[in-house]
């Protein structure tokens, strides 16, 4: 029976009212009286929901019915998915009719879907990219599954307390998670631990098994994922550990009640909490078994459903399906395809490495040596000993191909085997996916770049064809159309509103560059999005912000290469300016900062202390605050990024060149018509190139200058510190515990990592004097060209018009056709 025009999900005000009041009264057994708010929202999202899965329940029918489709698995440890409410009503175009229907019963839809937690599976860029993904496989139609794991807890919570960071637990699930439905049916054992042993088949071949192992139950948990205006649902399937007995029944009888919970406890561990590190590997073992975890789940979850089609016919595999590793975190599925094809299936090595590889795909995300991963083996051992047997035949086949190739190169045998020889024996998880892997690609031409000639350098030589470069792109469903409403609106009246499926449409808002009409409107949005940002900075905060200064933004994880340090040396040079000099002629500005730091990495999270110190100072000073004022936003999630990027007149992506894969901050900002000030670093360098290089402030050096510079060891910060009178003063300042004078020696640290490098590090690693005075002198073009308002007004349009290639739409199609080779349905 299918659903009828009658049910739930049938359109118009009425039905969307009755819907409501069905659901507080049916389904949450509240009547409207003695409901509370959250009430009201879980009822509407309910609502939506009810219609968002009608179009799911049709989409997989339809991808089950057909023999022709190629599945396109993304595997990956995170998706920042953020809210769904708006997102949902958006893409299911419903977004006018549930709106007023909502408010002639006396509700706002913006009040209530404040009301929803973020979805925070993930720290920062990778896990955002995840979730724009999966928003344009769904939009554009693909038959695409994400993967990954429901944390209990997902990126932890930050709160200030005296300038300081503190993390509480992020429990976004405690009051219930209406966008997910939970498929006990489909749950699945996974093993861990145990031995390996051979034995012989009845075919008298040599063959293996895994036994003695721990096990515990993933079970999924999917939310559909809408395209839009297509009515198609893809699904994210989430996976929760569960443990496969609530006791153990030994220590139970025995009277030992706590000690009988503990296995359960271990188990359900599994998916308790996100690891809050990002570009940052820990080696921990909780970490390993989450992948492993959710990597074994997916697997049996892919290959059930593919028998359920094609039975045993495994040499179809490669052709019906294809599996994107979100970097090397679940690179263990390569060593578990082979596992489940060699010692479940029966297959022979040959065939089930033609598979194998023939499946996988793997995207990079980092350069950074400190986030790269790698496993003791001893660890490997001891948790996955099938595994490890099977990397090293995949390791020692594929070491005697290379030697074939380049007979006595040691060196590059060296670079290339999957373990790391030394004191500690390591599994490398980046040399294991690129083996394993039939395409390599980074996530900006310049990252890639860095893949083929360093990095991966001896890859490349081996197999130039499996490399290749998908530029990141971000779904401007959510950061336009939903974040920036007034903006879509004036985008929609000038161009219609193709843009919203074809972000490159933008390009003829090219039209309105020189009508002032227009351009005022154009300001106008940006100053009211402004005026919001305040509002919000005042009432959480206390601080009132001036929506006429120059509003500069600097959101991203904190992390030293990423150099919101430059940001903070730059504010304090202007505050040296203005105190000698208080009526020195500046354009008002206001610098926000949004950033969490990982918990365990001090630099990052003193930084973030820096920041709220130098805030307290300049923010109280009369003879300052009238020019220049910082806000560190606390908590800086998905839905803070929806509310700053629209209010943002100064993007800050000023990494230290090389070191910042991609970036996709800066893609949002410049397409909400902030101008850039950045180095040739990641997307910037293709950013720079679509927006034209006048509409867009360059400075530093250039990561071959980096290189050369670190190569030659000619680098000296102290050099520049005794010669450089401002940053000299600046770095004293620092030191000398002038922004904190209660405990002067609290900044330090910074001052010595800069001239001197501290644990071990070089000093000024990240290059931060090497760019100042570059840096310094860019930001006074911006500070001159803002007080142009026409120019400065043309620029931003100008970035809005010309940014529509990065558009995830478009990284997605690329993926598709020269990666997956796959085709929408
Ligand atoms: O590709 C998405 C995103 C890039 O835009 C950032 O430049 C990059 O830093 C980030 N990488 C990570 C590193 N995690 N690991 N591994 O988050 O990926």
């Amino acid at each position: 029976m299918e659903l009828s025009e009658k049910s739930r999900t049938a359109s118009g005000t009425r039905e969307v009212q009755r819907n409501f009041i069905e659901h507080l009264n049916l389904t949450l057994g509240k009547d409207v009286k003695n409901s509370t708010n959250w009430d009201k929202f879980y009822a509407l999202a309910l609502l939506v929901k009810d219609r968002v899965v009608e179009r799911w329940l049709r989409t997989q029918k339809k991808y089950y019915s057909k023999d022709d489709i190629k599945r396109v698995y993304y595997l990956s440890m995170e998706f920042l998915i953020g809210r769904l409410l708006y997102n949902n009503l958006l893409n299911l175009k419903l977004e006018d009719e549930v709106k007023k229907a909502i408010e002639e019963i006396g509700l706002n839809l913006d009040d209530l879907s404040e009301l929803e937690p973020d979805a925070g599976l993930g720290n920062g860029g990778l896990g955002r990219l995840a979730a724009c993904f999966l928003d344009s496989i769904a939009t554009l139609g693909y038959p695409g599954y994400g993967y990954g794991i429901r944390y209990e807890y997902g990126i932890f919570k930050q709160v200030i307390e005296n300038g300081f960071q503190k993390e509480l637990p992020d429990d976004w699930l405690k009051n219930g998670n209406p966008w997910e439905i939970e498929r006990k049916d489909r749950t699945v054992k996974v093993r861990f631990y145990g031995r390996t042993e051979s034995y012989t088949d009845d075919n008298g071949n040599l063959r293996f098994r895994w036994v003695d192992t721990t096990d515990v139950l993933a079970v999924p948990y999917d939310t559909p994922v809408i395209g839009y205006g297509n009515n198609v649902a893809n699904t994210l399937r989430l996976w929760s550990a569960k443990a496969i007995h609530e006791f153990d029944f030994d220590n139970f009888q025995r009277g030992n009640y706590v000690k009988s919970m503990e296995a359960k406890a271990i188990a359900e561990a599994i998916s308790k909490v996100l690891y809050p590190n990002d570009a940052f590997y820990a080696g921990r073992e909780l970490r390993i078994k989450q992948e492993y975890f959710f990597v074994s789940a997916s697997l049996q979850d892919i290959i059930r459903r593919f028998k359920a089609q094609f039975g045993n016919r495994f040499y179809l595999f490669p052709q019906k399906n294809v599996i994107q590793l979100n970097d090397t975190h679940p690179a263990l599925a390569i060593p578990e395809l082979m596992r489940i094809l060699l010692d479940e299936e029966g297959l022979g090595w040959e065939k089930a490495w033609d598979i194998t590889t023939k499946t996988f795909a793997y995207t990079n995300h980092t350069v950074m040596p400190e986030a790269l991963e790698k496993w003791e083996v001893q660890l490997f051992e001891k948790l996955l000993p099938r595994h490890l047997e099977i990397i090293y035949e995949i390791n020692a086949r594929f070491l005697n191909k290379v030697s074939e190739m380049f007979p006595g190169d040691l060196n590059k045998i060296r670079n290339v085997s999957i373990f790391e020889e030394g004191n500690i024996k390591q599994v490398r998880m980046a040399n294991l996916s690129v083996i394993g892997s039939y395409s390599v690609n980074g996530v900006s031409r310049l990252h890639t770049d860095i893949l083929k000639e360093k990095v991966f350098k001896d890859f490349y030589e081996i197999w130039p064809e499996k490399f290749n470069n998908k530029t990141n792109g971000i779904t401007q469903r959510r950061w336009l159309l939903q974040c920036n409403p007034e903006l879509s609106k004036l985008i929609t009246e000038a161009i219609g509103d193709s843009w919203i499926l074809d972000l490159e449409r933008l390009k003829d808002l090219e039209n309105f560059v020189e009508d002032k009409t227009f351009l005022e409107k154009f300001y106008e949005i940006k100053h009211a999005n402004k005026k919001k940002l305040a509002k919000y900075v005042e009432e959480h905060l206390d601080i009132s912000l001036d929506p006429y200064s120059i509003f500069d933004v600097q959101i991203k994880r904190l992390h030293e290469y990423k150099r919101q340090l430059l940001n903070v040396m730059h504010i304090i040079y202007l505050y040296n300016l203005l105190k000698e000099n208080p009526s020195l002629d500046i354009h008002p500005r206001t610098f926000i900062f949004g950033a969490k730091a990982a918990p365990g990495y001090k630099m990052a999270k003193l930084i973030i202390k820096l920041i709220n110190s130098v805030a307290d100072v300049v923010n109280k000073d009369p003879l300052i605050n009238k020019k220049l004022k910082v806000v560190f936003i606390p908590n800086y999630n998905v839905s803070l990024a929806e509310k700053i990027i629209p209010a943002a007149n100064v993007s800050e992506q000023i990494s230290t060149a090389g070191k910042e894969a991609s970036g996709t901050g800066n893609m949002k900002l410049a397409l909400n018509g902030a101008l850039t000030i950045g180095t040739l670093d990641g997307a910037n360098v293709e950013i720079k190139e679509r927006v034209g290089d006048e509409n867009i402030f360059i400075f530093g050096l250039t990561a071959e200058q980096v290189y050369r510079m670190k190569e030659s060891q000619l680098y000296n910060p102290y050099d520049i510190y005794n010669s450089n009178e401002q940053i000299r003063k600046i770095l004293n300042m620092i030191n000398e515990g002038y922004f904190n004078p209660e405990n002067p020696d609290l900044f330090k640290d910074i001052f010595q990592s800069i001239l001197f490098g501290i644990n071990g590090g070089q000093p000024d690693e990240y290059m931060l004097l090497a760019d100042f005075d570059s840096y310094k002198n860019t930001q006074k073009k911006i500070d001159a060209l803002y007080r142009e308002k026409y120019e400065w007004n043309k620029k931003a349009l100008l970035n809005v018009a010309r940014v529509g290639v990065f558009s995830s739409d478009r990284t997605i199609k690329e993926y598709a056709e020269n990666i997956w080779k796959t085709k929408t349905v």
